[in-house]
């Protein structure tokens, strides 16, 4: 049925090299939940700890080649899921398909993720704003994907005192973002109470980068 108010399929510039693909996800988004669902079995989300000492509200597992983490040490990447001393699952080959795709669409072609961040968000949880600094080269994209309760994402620039712009991401929308959106500041704003029929009340994002 046509819906006046859908944005499906359209494309936002953020800022050069950022872009925003509307519902590029919503013809795999089952298939997607049912991936993250094994993934978690065999790495269970868990609320990891800052360097600073402060548990995250996100809840957080990997899967790929690569894991991100963050413990009282440092933030970094690594092969093996600490909890388990396991390699982290591998890769759906559902999350690569859609990642290069998004990728090549936005002008960055032949991507290949090798860590995928997946979270978790309830109702309460939030990401304050930060930049995506632990992966090797920089000139690799990095494909966000958004299942489930609708977020505000916020976005600025390199500079954290750089004024940020606040963009809704619905349940199937694509960001992507390299070149001079690199290192740009971000975040994720308190989720909101509300409800998708496929994820309740969560949401979860997929972020693909290039760690390695
Ligand atoms: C989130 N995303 O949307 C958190 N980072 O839940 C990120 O931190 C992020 O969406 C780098 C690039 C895109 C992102
Ligand atoms: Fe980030």
């Amino acid at each position: 049925m046509q819906n006046l108010f859908d944005t499906d399929g359209e494309i936002e510039a953020l800022a050069p090299g950022a872009m925003l693909l509307r519902g590029r996800a919503l013809g795999v988004d089952a298939e997607l939940l049912v991936a993250i669902e094994a993934v978690a079995k065999a790495a269970p989300f868990r609320h990891m700890v800052t360097p600073g000492g402060f548990e995250m509200s996100v809840a957080m597992t990997n899967c790929g080649a690569g894991g991100w983490i963050t413990d009282r040490k440092a933030y970094r990447y690594t092969a093996e899921d600490p909890e388990s001393g396991k390699p982290w699952p591998a890769m759906p080959a559902a999350f690569l398909a859609l990642a290069g795709a998004a990728a090549a669409e936005a002008g960055f072609p032949n991507f290949v993720p090798d860590a995928c961040l997946i979270n978790r968000y309830e109702t309460g949880a939030r990401l304050s704003p930060h930049q995506d600094r632990d992966e090797a080269d920089y000139g690799h994209p990095i494909v966000s994907v958004s299942l489930g309760v609708l977020a505000t994402f916020q976005f600025g620039g390199s500079k954290r005192s750089d004024p940020m712009q606040k963009v809704a991401l619905r349940h199937g929308d694509v960001v992507v973002w390299g070149g001079p959106s690199r290192l740009a500041f971000h975040g994720v704003l308190t989720l909101k109470d509300g409800e998708h029929l496929l994820t309740g009340r969560r949401r979860f994002n997929l972020t693909l980068r290039k760690a390695f």
